[in-house]
């Protein structure tokens, strides 16, 4: 095998005394939180698109990144060679999973046909790759939005022609995301909005989207793929308004068209903070609804307004998310796909390893802390204690529904007043939280 990172090592677990970058200070594969390994217990996945497509440029300038094995062609060669240093990397870092858009693995070709040709050619290498490797697919997806056709969205464009052709591409994906055993499906809305109403028919495009939902699904059963679809929530970027949100926003939509046992969330830390919510809170909001399946793991900056997709590095934020986690026992057959990319100042391939080890083990001190939390339990017992008041008396007959207006007029009538209220204690909460970290 040809070593494209050969001054990097195979990563390994080494402790939190270590001073070595290139080692885990806290991700251990078998460690076991809560009864399950870390490896099994977050699934780390590296993203192809930002990882083997990411160039570092902006909107100001024209890439930096140093990627010494591609020579920037949307050639088969360089996109076959691209799967090697893939899986080269993938494998150095031990992580389990990858992900994948359609266009991030194969060129567009000139016609659907020539993409369809191109995509099979470069799936034939990712299997082989697989095989020798053991890394999995964690899910795949299809890209509607980089090409020119895609300007009006894709499942809800005016054009029937660009919707036609974004279902041909969703169902090839699928089919392939089938033939390499990717365990998930995901649909990130791409151009699924609306920059202007005054032009914009929002029922129609809303009804159309559920069709395609349907149709994917239908495609799905019939090839006998049965991994789990995921929508991954977002409010905005590219288009003003993301029909996809927020976790909210993408469950009215499942629940409105039927797809609710069809379709569970892919939840990104970036898009939560864009959404104006906390990680946390979309993640709870979520599993409350039975569908946190997977997470797209990076951050956004506090002062910037837009999706930078940074590596995740602070351990509050992965403990408040590891709390929730937990919670659900981990993410079933989702995972935590690091869709992230190195700031463009990074642009020796040695800093992909650095920002992916930062990640992993911010999330695995977070699930520690997280952990020892849970364990001694105050957190929890807070809660519940603060809710007992529904646990007998009046407050059960309001949960077990036989509460009637009339009933719970008739017994504050008796009664007066209410009972007095206790105190929410969030700042006793913050320092009870700091102390485990
Ligand atoms: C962009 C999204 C994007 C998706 C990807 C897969 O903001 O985060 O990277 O995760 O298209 O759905
Ligand atoms: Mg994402
Ligand atoms: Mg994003």
């Amino acid at each position: 095998m040809a070593e494209f990172f050969p001054e990097i090592p195979t990563i390994q677990y080494e402790g939190p005394e270590s001073k070595n970058p290139l080692a885990y200070k806290h991700y251990n594969p078998d460690e076991i939180i809560e009864g399950q390994s870390m490896k099994d217990l977050f699934r780390f996945s590296v993203c192809y698109w930002h990882t083997f497509r990411g160039t570092g440029s902006d909107p100001f300038g024209a890439g930096t990144l140093q990627r010494p094995w591609d020579d920037g062609s949307d050639s088969i060669e360089n996109a076959l060679k691209r799967v090697d240093v893939a899986f080269e990397f993938i494998t150095k870092l031990g992580v389990p999973f990858y992900c994948w858009h359609d266009r991030d693995v194969a060129p567009e070709g000139s016609t659907l046909k020539e993409s369809h040709a191109n995509f099979d050619k470069i799936a034939a290498r990712l299997k082989e790759k697989q095989d020798e490797t053991g890394a999995k697919l964690l899910w795949g997806t299809a890209n509607l939005f980089s090409h020119p056709r895609y300007m009006h969205g894709a499942a809800t464009s005016c054009n029937a022609d660009v919707y036609a052709y974004a279902a041909s591409q969703v169902k090839k994906a699928i089919e392939v995301t089938y033939q390499l055993g990717g365990e998930n499906y995901v649909f990130w809305g791409g151009r699924e909005g609306y920059m202007n109403l005054y032009n914009t028919d929002m029922n129609r495009e809303l009804d159309h989207l559920a069709k395609f939902m349907h149709m994917a699904h239908d495609h799905a059963k019939s090839i006998g793929f049965d991994g789990q679809f995921l929508f991954e929530p977002k409010p905005k970027e590219p288009t003003k308004h993301q029909y996809d949100f927020d976790a909210a926003a993408c469950l009215n939509f499942i629940g409105r068209n039927g797809l609710d046992g069809i379709v569970k969330l892919n939840i990104e830390t970036n898009h939560a903070t864009l959404a104006g919510h906390s990680m946390m809170h979309e993640l709870e909001y979520a599993r409350i609804h039975d569908a946190l399946g997977s997470i797209d793991a990076n951050t956004g900056d506090m002062l910037l307004g837009w999706d930078t997709d940074q590596f995740p590095t602070d351990i509050y934020l992965t403990t408040q998310m590891m709390l929730v986690i937990l919670k659900q026992n981990g993410l079933g057959t989702g995972g935590t796909n690091f869709d992230a990319k190195v700031r463009r100042e990074s642009f020796e391939p040695i800093d992909l390893f650095h920002a992916h080890i930062g990640g992993m083990d911010a999330f695995a001190r977070g699930a520690k802390v997280a952990a020892a939390i849970r364990k001694d339990g105050l957190l929890d017992e807070f809660v519940k204690q603060r809710y007992s008041s529904f646990d007998s008396g009046v407050g059960a007959k309001i949960e077990d529904g036989s509460a009637t207006f009339a009933d719970l007029e008739a017994y504050m009538l008796e009664k007066g007043e209410a009972d007095a209220n206790t105190s929410g204690r969030q700042e006793y909460l913050e320092n009870l939280v700091n102390q485990y970290l």
